[in-house]
């Protein structure tokens, strides 16, 4: 009997399990599932070997142990770099005569995402320059943040978080355009330029910096 995938999954045609590790969750030694074929033989003809028949490249980071199939990560994996990886295994029987015969099947493995990365602003620093006298609701600058993560773990929202006691500014949270909203006054030296923040999780500061030039 040629070796023969188990139920599920493994698929007819060759494909499936869809498993995920997460990104935090795998820093190694991660047991991400087990594959097992079946042999219709007896003896060394129905002993089962597994391995991955390619074992290089980015799935380096992936073994399986021989014998009881378990497929587990090596070091941890990192959805922004690989973000979906396709093993190919054989189970391999251990016949002499005519020889071992074999069965490949192809594992789909899908990373999810973690939260890992903090969004990061286009600039280390906005500079914007506006008139004393400028009428409320002027834009001032726009900033944009992003995240290189996925889904939600990628929205961003920006806010001020310090800088704006007297409610000079307003951020929209969505755009991150920035708003002169009541009028301003060079000799109020309180007027310290508001520090941008974005959210969620994790969240970075910006130091932003606004220059007031005096009115005539
Ligand atoms: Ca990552
Ligand atoms: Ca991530
Ligand atoms: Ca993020």
């Amino acid at each position: 009997h040629l070796p023969a995938w188990g139920p599920c999954t493994y698929g007819a045609g060759g494909g499936c399990a869809s498993v995920s590790p997460n990104e935090r969750g795998s820093r190694g030694w991660l047991h991400v599932l087990t594959v097992r074929a079946t042999d219709g033989d007896a003896g060394a003809n129905a002993d089962l070997l597994y391995r991955l028949l390619n074992a290089g490249g980015p799935n380096e980071v992936f073994e399986i142990d021989p014998r009881s199939g378990v497929i587990r990560t090596r070091g941890p994996v990192d959805r922004e770099a690989v973000e979906a990886y396709e093993l190919l295994v054989e189970a391999a029987d251990q016949g002499q005569e005519p020889g071992p015969r074999s069965a490949t099947a192809t594992v789909r493995i899908a990373v999810e995402d973690d939260n890992d990365n903090a969004p990061q602003f286009s600039e280390k620093r906005y500079v914007a320059r506006v008139p004393e006298d400028v009428a409320p609701n002027s834009a001032v600058l726009r900033v944009t943040a992003t995240d290189r993560d996925k889904g939600s773990n990628a929205l961003v929202h920006y806010s001020i978080v310090s800088g704006n006691s007297r409610g000079h500014f307003y951020i929209d949270a969505q755009t991150g355009a920035l708003d002169v909203v009541s009028p301003l006054d060079y000799e109020d030296t309180a007027q310290r330029p508001p520090g941008l923040c974005h959210r969620p999780r994790l969240g970075a500061q910006w130091p932003g910096l606004l220059h007031l030039p005096r009115r005539r």
